[in-house]
């Protein structure tokens, strides 16, 4: 039984993918993939993700690509914990979350913010300080909605790890590197308690990554 996982470390989905795979025990083989490489992504990639970017997973010869359908596959074709709550309507909160993620934190906290933020400053580029401010109030609203779906619970979507924390958590590691991004968390107590937890597992230690994108 192979299992491959296209993908580079610095990327939010493909540590999503790569949390879902350590969290579940999957042996699994990891390749980086340059997305960004001068000549654009590597023509065999582009056979297995059309759009160019990572990750890109296979099983055994079943090709995927799209995070979110990586990670129910991962978690229904596997034995391991369930990642995925029983109760519909948790459920549909976890397919909530993962949306709010993808639609806004990803292009308001990753892009508009750590981006900016980290990753050009370190690239010798200057921040675009009129993006970040843009990217402030809906990033902010995204920690507010998590906040409000976690409420008093362990994690996102019941007292059990799912697909909303895996997902989430790498956004959410990429703006913990801001001085934004850590007093939106730090208006959350609750969502940082949480936070405290997702940091502190060996899954999210093991894929720790020098994030630049
Ligand atoms: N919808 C895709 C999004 C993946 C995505 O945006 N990946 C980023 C890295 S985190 C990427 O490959 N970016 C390269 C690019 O935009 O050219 C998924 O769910 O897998």
């Amino acid at each position: 039984m192979a299992v491959m996982l296209f993908g580079a470390a610095y990327s939010v989905y493909t540590r999503s993918c790569r949390l879902a795979l350590i969290e579940k025990g999957v042996a699994h083989r990891f390749e980086e993939v340059h997305v960004f490489a001068p000549g654009g992504p590597p023509a065999e990639h582009l056979v297995r993700q059309p759009f160019g970017k990572v990750p890109a997973f296979e099983h055994d010869g079943f090709a995927l690509f799209e995070t979110g359908a990586i990670l129910r596959y991962v978690d229904e074709a596997f034995p391991g914990p369930a990642l995925q709550p029983r109760d519909i309507q948790q459920r549909a909160r976890m397919t909530q979350a993962i949306s709010v993620c993808d639609s806004y934190l990803y292009p308001r906290g990753v892009w508009g913010i750590f981006v900016e933020r980290v990753s050009k400053p370190k690239r010798g580029e200057t921040a675009d300080e009129a993006k970040i401010a843009a990217s402030l109030p809906k990033a902010a609203a995204c920690h507010a909605v998590l906040a409000g779906i976690l409420n008093d619970q362990d994690y996102l979507c019941g007292d059990a790890l799912s697909l909303a924390d895996l997902h989430a958590a790498p956004m959410l590691a990429c703006l913990a590197m801001t001085d934004e991004g850590r007093s939106m968390m730090a208006a959350h107590p609750k969502l940082s308690a949480w936070w405290g937890r997702m940091a502190a597992r060996k899954s999210m230690s093991d894929t720790r990554a020098v994030t630049d994108v």
